[in-house]
């Protein structure tokens, strides 16, 4: 097995396993992981972790496999394996959270790219290796690192090779949270059951207004947002949640 899927009540973990190869991804692995990220789908689901087993967090593709495979076959493993598992992470309705534990380097850090909210270890590493082996940044890191860092700080960084340590990358914008190592599952796990505890769908309607928002004008947007708000406020979870504030105020003024 190269994934280790456990659950929290409505937060699941999904935690890379290939420790020894710092959770390099094999074809295994993208397996397991697509399985994972279907699988945080369940509407029991509410809250997801994406985290690495060891002392890496990912660092890419599989070199070895690279190798052993003949070399080449880039755009057909990127179509065929991480393209999928990005555009699922990102249609996923509900938050997703990357606890970086360790070194983060290549298609590990476009896995961490296309989470919402990123948090990490003091010893969490972020390397930017397409260049150093004269590949280009993949898997959706061109895509979602501009739109978290800015195109000039991201072409910068991705052009360098500058491998970052966490609290750089804090500086930077990439993460939001540097924990101590221990603390660092225990925090994340903290604020996944938070999210999860939000009411009804309010999160993942977010997610998938804001991810409009990259791409659309103000027009579409307020549509979708009037779309979405019609939804969200015909859901149970409004109507008790309305009651209850209103319920309140009548209490305290005594009516
Ligand atoms: O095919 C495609 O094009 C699809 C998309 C690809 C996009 C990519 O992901 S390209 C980038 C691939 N990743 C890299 O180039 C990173 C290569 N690794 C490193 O540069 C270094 O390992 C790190 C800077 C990340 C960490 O360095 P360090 O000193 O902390 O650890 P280490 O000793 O280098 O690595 C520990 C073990 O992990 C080691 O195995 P060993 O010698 O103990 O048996 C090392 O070989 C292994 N490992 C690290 N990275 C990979 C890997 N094994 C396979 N593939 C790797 N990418």
């Amino acid at each position: 097995m190269a994934v280790e899927v456990s659950h929290e009540g409505p937060v699941l973990t999904i935690a890379l396993d290939r420790p020894d190869q710092l959770n390099a991804c094999t074809r295994e692995l993208h397996v397991e992981l697509a399985a994972a990220v279907k699988q945080a789908r369940s509407p029991e689901v509410r809250a997801v972790i994406l985290t690495g087993n060891g002392r890496g967090f990912c660092v890419g593709q599989d070199l070895g496999e690279v190798r052993a495979d003949g070399g080449g076959g880039n755009d057909v493993r990127l179509r065929t394996l991480y393209n999928p598992t990005i555009r699922a992470l990102r249609a996923l309705e509900k938050p997703v959270i990357a606890a970086v534990n360790g070194v983060c380097a290549g298609a590990g850090l476009s896995l961490a790219a296309a989470c919402d909210i990123r948090v990490a270890s003091e010893h969490a590493k972020f390397v930017p290796a397409f260049a150093n082996i004269g590949l280009i940044p993949d898997a959706g890191a061109s895509y979602h690192l501009v739109h978290v860092l800015g195109y000039a700080k991201a072409f910068e960084w991705m052009t360098s090779g500058r491998h970052l340590g966490a609290e750089e990358a804090r500086a930077l914008g990439l993460v939001s949270e540097v924990l101590v190592p221990d603390a660092l599952l225990e925090h994340a796990g903290e604020r996944a059951q938070a999210l999860a505890a939000m009411t009804g769908a309010a999160v993942g309607l977010t997610k998938r207004l804001m991810q409009q928002a990259l791409h659309t004008t103000l027009d579409e947007q307020l549509e979708l947002e009037a779309q979405l708000q019609g939804y969200a406020g015909s859901t149970p979870e409004y109507a008790a949640a309305l009651d209850a504030f209103l319920d309140r105020s009548a209490a305290k003024r005594g009516g």
